[in-house]
């Protein structure tokens, strides 16, 4: 893999326009659960328990909200929580000073997260695309008032708008991009600027399943770019990539900067 991560460098230390994707598993060193595959070993046994009642894929969506506002609710506002407890690990302070050693030669650096946590913003990336929102963030269902929820459990399930107090109906959702919802339009604005201009793309600890996100990296490999995978599974894109890294975001980007720093 050595030469694997010299080749990346090098491509990082040259390239114009970078494209990071990433998924849930860049934040699984920061201990929080992905969406797919992953042993529950890995987690704290209070996020284990909540965890195995709910299947993700089915909750995320707002048949399952307005079938039961309280216990989406409730699954969202625990999730929230250990977000705001999660501390972001080296993947995420690696692609951090990737993105600082890329301003300072002018050459672009777009970050596009399907991850709703906010650890790349806490890790100091400054150009981050919130493909799928942020659960740190809740919205009015009736007025769509953005309110960030403090560091305690919501008080309720659900809990009702306080900026709609006539309107019986008025309660917070988290603000994130449920299946069957559209992605933010300034998310795909910004995501079609960048791979417009592409010349590096790196996908980090996503599946490649969820769409349009999992489609992005064929773009950018049609207008020319180099592509990088960085994960310790095989995905679907694994066999269409330049540079597929096999291993933990948290190992191998650290790695990567240190050859950049070399
Ligand atoms: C839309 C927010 C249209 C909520 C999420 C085309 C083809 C097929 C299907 C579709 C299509 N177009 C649309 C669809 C339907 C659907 C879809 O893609 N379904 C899939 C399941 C087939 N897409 C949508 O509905 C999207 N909306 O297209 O709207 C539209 C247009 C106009 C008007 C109306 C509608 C919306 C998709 C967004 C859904 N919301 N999250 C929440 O968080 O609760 S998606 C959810 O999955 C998360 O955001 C998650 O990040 C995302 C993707 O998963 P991954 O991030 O990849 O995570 P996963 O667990 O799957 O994988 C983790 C990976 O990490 C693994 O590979 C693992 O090996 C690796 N890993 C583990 N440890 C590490 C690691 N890697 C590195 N280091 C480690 N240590």
């Amino acid at each position: 893999m050595d030469d694997q991560i010299d080749q990346v460098a090098e491509m990082i230390r040259t390239a114009e326009s970078i494209v990071v994707l990433t998924g849930a598993g860049i934040s699984a060193e920061s201990g929080l659960r992905t969406f797919r595959g992953a042993s529950q070993a890995d987690l704290p046994a209070n996020m284990q328990a909540l965890w195995k009642e709910f299947d993700p894929i089915k909750l995320a969506t707002p048949e399952a909200f307005d079938a039961d506002p309280a216990g989406v609710s409730k699954w969202y506002d625990w999730r929230r929580l250990g977000c705001l407890a999660a501390e972001p690990n080296p993947g995420h302070t690696s692609l951090a000073e990737i993105e600082r050693r890329a301003a300072a030669r002018s050459a672009r650096f777009t970050l596009l997260t399907q991850n709703v946590d906010r650890l790349h913003q806490k890790a100091g990336c400054r150009n981050v695309v919130e493909l799928h929102g942020s659960i740190i963030q809740w919205r009015c269902t009736s007025c769509e008032t953005k309110v960030t929820p403090g560091l305690d459990p919501m008080p309720a399930f659900p809990q009702r708008s306080s900026c709609c107090p006539t309107d019986q109906k008025a309660i917070l959702r988290p603000d994130v991009v449920w299946f069957g919802e559209a992605l933010p339009f300034e998310a795909l604005r910004a995501t079609d600027e960048a791979l417009a201009t592409c010349d590096l793309f790196l996908s980090i600890g996503t599946s490649s399943v969820v769409h349009p996100a999992a489609s992005f990296i064929q773009v950018a490999a049609g207008n020319g770019a180099h592509t990088v995978e960085i994960n310790p599974e095989a995905t679907p894109i694994s066999r269409m990539v330049d540079v597929s890294l096999r291993g933990k975001s948290g190992e191998v980007l650290p790695r990567i900067v240190e050859a950049l720093r070399g």
